[in-house]
């Protein structure tokens, strides 16, 4: 494989405390990425003082097996390390700054991620189910199946027995990633060394993520100014809404599914909460996405309704479920699969408002094949990283008009004469649709 190497910025440390036997432990860790710093300060670049990976001897320098090696390994990579301090030492300035030997930079979602070159016999493939904090929970990859063909039977025993490791992230890939609340997100594919010691038999085994794999089908929003992946690799999103308590809110429908084709992911539109309502009065709405080509589905988890097909749609793919608090999204997911047992809120009388029950994404797979993400129901939905002239390209029925109208710089707006509006005042174009442009183009 091509080596490239890399400068990156050196974070800033998270701490001011300098510990230097940490630090000298944290080049060790960090032995395999052949890194180059330049540490001639002590000030705390380089400072351990990083609970996600810090002070914990793990096999990931364990090139043979054997347990002696591991319990050897400190006094050996402590002489490596004194080593390396001499050869790396002496410019005299604090610089911030270190080379690290990547496997791949990539192009991602608009941004630029290096994935750093690992030592695959070390370590092993998980998928990211959840993180709290600074773990992440993970399911080795090959304990799952996404098998369509597999006996049902076969499938949940392969999950029940998927054993859930709990894992820090090893350092470099917070340093390199772009946002730091998400070096690694719920749907991730990563590579991660298994500690080489246990304490306790009864706790989950712990591991060291070193590296996450490219993501495709990332679903991201905006979140306190900063990139908010919502949920990386799936395939399709399904964009829930209730058709009553809370009432359905068509614009956030269109904003999530502007989020889900930009994250490359296919949106699948879902009004629950049927029951509630006379299934005539969604006809409309439900005509105007299905013409516009997405599949479009009526459930109820609490009557059934239209459950066994949404089963199907999800079966073998692995699905990120969104929309609003309160609308149902955990209950669908019950309702396909009973066994799963998820936490579900009640909706406020007053103000129709869910309780944001679930608090945080997981990922579930599924008895049937494939996965299910729960995510925390969203109050807005701020998109991240779009900009006003692409939001047309997202409005399926909307950007036929486009070469239709004589400006070519025409924001569809304000313009007089504007063939998109035209179509609008004479009822060719949905003026709802219209409207939720006008406002995603404005307010993202
Ligand atoms: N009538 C009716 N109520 C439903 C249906 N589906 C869910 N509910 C109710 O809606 C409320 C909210 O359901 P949840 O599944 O917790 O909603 P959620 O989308 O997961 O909400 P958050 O986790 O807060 O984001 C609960 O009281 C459910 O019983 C339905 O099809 N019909
Ligand atoms: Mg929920
Ligand atoms: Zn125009």
């Amino acid at each position: 494989m091509d080596k490239k190497q890399v400068r990156t910025d050196f974070r800033k440390n998270r701490s001011s405390r300098t510990r230097k036997k940490d630090w000298i432990d944290e080049i060790v860790a960090d032995d395999d990425q052949e890194m180059d710093l330049d540490i001639s300060s002590s000030d705390g670049a380089v400072d351990g003082e990083d609970s996600r990976d810090s002070g914990t001897t793990t096999a990931f320098s364990q090139k043979a097996h054997g347990t002696d090696q591991v319990r050897n390994r400190g006094i050996r990579s402590r002489d490596e390390a004194s080593r390396r301090t001499e050869r790396i030492s002496g410019k005299g300035e604090i610089s911030r700054r270190r080379t690290v030997t990547v496997s791949e930079i990539i192009e991602e979602d608009g941004e630029t991620r290096v994935v750093p070159e690992i030592d695959q016999a070390c370590t092993m493939a998980g998928r990211v189910l959840s993180v709290h904090g600074i773990y992440a929970y993970l399911l080795l990859e090959q304990g799952v199946t996404k098998n369509l063909n597999k006996p049902m039977e076969e499938s949940n025993a392969t999950f029940a027995n998927g054993t859930v490791w709990r894992c820090t992230t090893r350092r470099l890939l917070w340093t390199l990633s772009s946002d730091q609340r998400h070096a690694v997100v719920v749907g991730d594919r990563v590579r991660f060394t298994p500690m080489a010691t246990q304490m306790d038999e009864s706790q989950e085994p712990e591991g060291i993520i070193e590296r996450v794999e490219p993501r495709y089908g990332c679903l991201a929003r905006e979140s306190r100014k900063q990139k908010h992946i919502v949920v990386a690799n799936v395939d399709q999103v399904l964009i829930v809404s209730s058709a009553a308590s809370p009432e359905i809110k068509p614009e956030l429908i269109d904003r999530m599914i502007l989020a889900a084709e930009k994250g490359g992911i296919r949106p699948i539109i879902c009004i629950n909460k049927a029951d509630l309502v006379e299934i005539a009065s969604l006809m409309p709405l439900v005509g105007q996405y299905s013409r516009m080509g997405y599949p479009v589905l009526v459930v109820s988890a609490a009557t059934g309704l239209n459950i066994g097909q949404l089963r199907r749609w999800m079966a073998g793919r692995e699905t990120a479920v969104v929309g609003q608090s309160g609308v149902g999204k955990s209950s669908l997911l019950n309702a396909m699969d009973p066994t799963l047992e998820l936490s579900v809120g009640t909706v406020s009388e007053e103000n129709e408002k869910g309780r944001h029950t679930t608090t945080a994404s997981r990922l579930i797979p599924l008895s049937l094949g494939g996965y299910m993400v729960d995510t925390p129901g969203i109050r807005q939905f701020q998109l991240w990283n779009v900009i006003p002239e692409e939001v047309i390209n997202y409005y399926r029925d909307l950007r036929a008009y486009v070469n239709l109208c004589r400006y070519p710089d025409c924001t569809h707006t304000v313009e007089e004469g504007c063939a998109m509006k035209d179509a609008v005042a004479d009822g060719r174009l949905d003026e709802r649709r219209y409207e939720s442009y006008c406002h995603l183009r404005e307010d993202h």
